[in-house]
């Protein structure tokens, strides 16, 4: 039986910390569905949720979280495509209006009316969470609920932001916040996919775990006297990277990533730092043809080739799980930037 009421981690004012208390089970609409938590990954947005830092309006009493695995327990009568006792992921887009022109032709996360998880509507830090028939992921049942987890939202916004970079095997990727939640991920789909890996974040232990993860070099920006010099220096014929992902929470490398850029390259920005602005030399990027683009999760058909890239046992990343009522540990943590690859929480029973 589903219960009346449940532990959720829920921010009460900005700037938190969440507090982990008691509130009444929600009960979905007739186009939605109910699904048991098993575990959630801790997502950067989380924090700038947290911490109201976006110009984007947030919810208040929010419980936050957007990359939630578990088990549907409940759906509405106008709820397709799955059933209970389905397993199911709750992604940062909960919902969107499937009739505008961006829904239509696939572009559903610039959906004017989207609902986020965790942000405008409560997201995956509860036991019981819920999420539109229509977005939430169908998991296949012998992926564990725990690794799964950080695919909902890190894994698919990669590899989108991946796929968008145009980059073709063989050609290299630089990474930056390699070491960071998406950038552990971002490592394994672009080795996935063919493509030569240049990590960039700081600090010995998120080196050792981007060597494991296939990077060909780690230029810690911590560190480098010269970082520009140093990532051109580190691709095989010193002309730059095909490519850059740009993950990293704070603003110095939106501006110097066309530095390193080689002529032709695409420079992705997915990281989300506040009041932050990309900016970049006319003359270098005009005369090297540099092209410059912003990347937003991915459409409900990249959630589904994200996921079967990880159930083909191609993506392997390292995530620390805690339970739920740890939250607020691992967002000082995480503010610290301390942390290499992910947290899970294991919600309760
Ligand atoms: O759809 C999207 N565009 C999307 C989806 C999901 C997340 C965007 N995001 C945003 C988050 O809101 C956040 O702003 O991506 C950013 C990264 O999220 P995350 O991977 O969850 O954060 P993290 O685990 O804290 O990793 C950030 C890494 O960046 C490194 C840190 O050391 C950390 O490992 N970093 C920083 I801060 N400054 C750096 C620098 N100058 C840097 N690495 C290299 N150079
Ligand atoms: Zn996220
Ligand atoms: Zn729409």
């Amino acid at each position: 039986p589903i219960p009346e009421t449940q532990w959720a981690q829920v921010v009460e004012k900005k700037g938190g910390p969440p507090v982990y208390k008691q509130i009444p089970v929600p009960k979905p609409g007739p186009d939605e569905v109910l699904v048991k938590m098993k575990y959630t990954g801790v997502c950067h947005t989380d924090l700038h949720a947290m911490n109201g830092d976006w110009p984007l309006t947030v919810k208040q009493n929010l419980v936050g979280g957007h990359e939630g695995a578990g088990i549907v327990v409940a759906k509405g009568s106008l709820a397709q495509g799955i059933e209970i006792g389905d397993h199911a992921g709750i992604k940062w887009l909960n919902g969107s209006c499937l009739a505008c022109e961006f829904c239509k032709t696939a572009d559903e996360p610039l959906c004017p009316d989207a609902q986020l998880s965790g942000y405008t509507v409560d997201g995956t830090f509860q036991q019981y969470a819920i999420g539109k028939a229509a977005h939430v992921a169908k998991l296949p049942k012998e992926v564990s609920l725990d690794a799964i987890a950080p695919i909902l939202c890190a894994g698919i916004t990669v590899y989108k932001g991946l796929k968008e970079s145009g980059a073709r095997p063989g050609q290299t990727v630089a990474i930056v916040g390699a070491g960071g939640g998406l950038g552990s991920l971002a490592q394994q789909y672009a080795k996935a996919m063919g493509l030569r890996v240049i990590a960039i974040d700081g600090g010995e232990e998120k080196k050792a775990m981007c060597e494991k993860l296939g990077a060909e070099a780690y230029v810690d920006f911590t560190k480098s006297t010269d970082l520009v010099a140093d990532v051109k220096a580190a691709t095989p014929d010193g002309l730059g990277a095909h490519a850059v992902l740009l993950l990293a929470v704070s603003e110095k490398p939106f501006q110097q990533a066309v530095e390193y850029a080689r002529s032709r390259g695409t420079i992705v920005a997915i990281g989300l730092p506040a009041h932050a602005f990309l900016k970049a030399p006319v003359f270098e990027t005009v005369v090297k043809m540099i092209s410059i683009k912003g990347s937003y999760v991915g459409n409900r058909q990249d959630g589904v080739e994200a996921i079967d890239f990880y159930a083909r046992g191609l993506i392997k990343a390292p995530f620390k799980t805690v339970p739920l009522k740890e939250l607020p540990e691992v967002f000082k943590l995480m503010e610290e930037g301390k942390i290499a690859g992910r947290y899970v929480l294991e919600i309760p029973e």
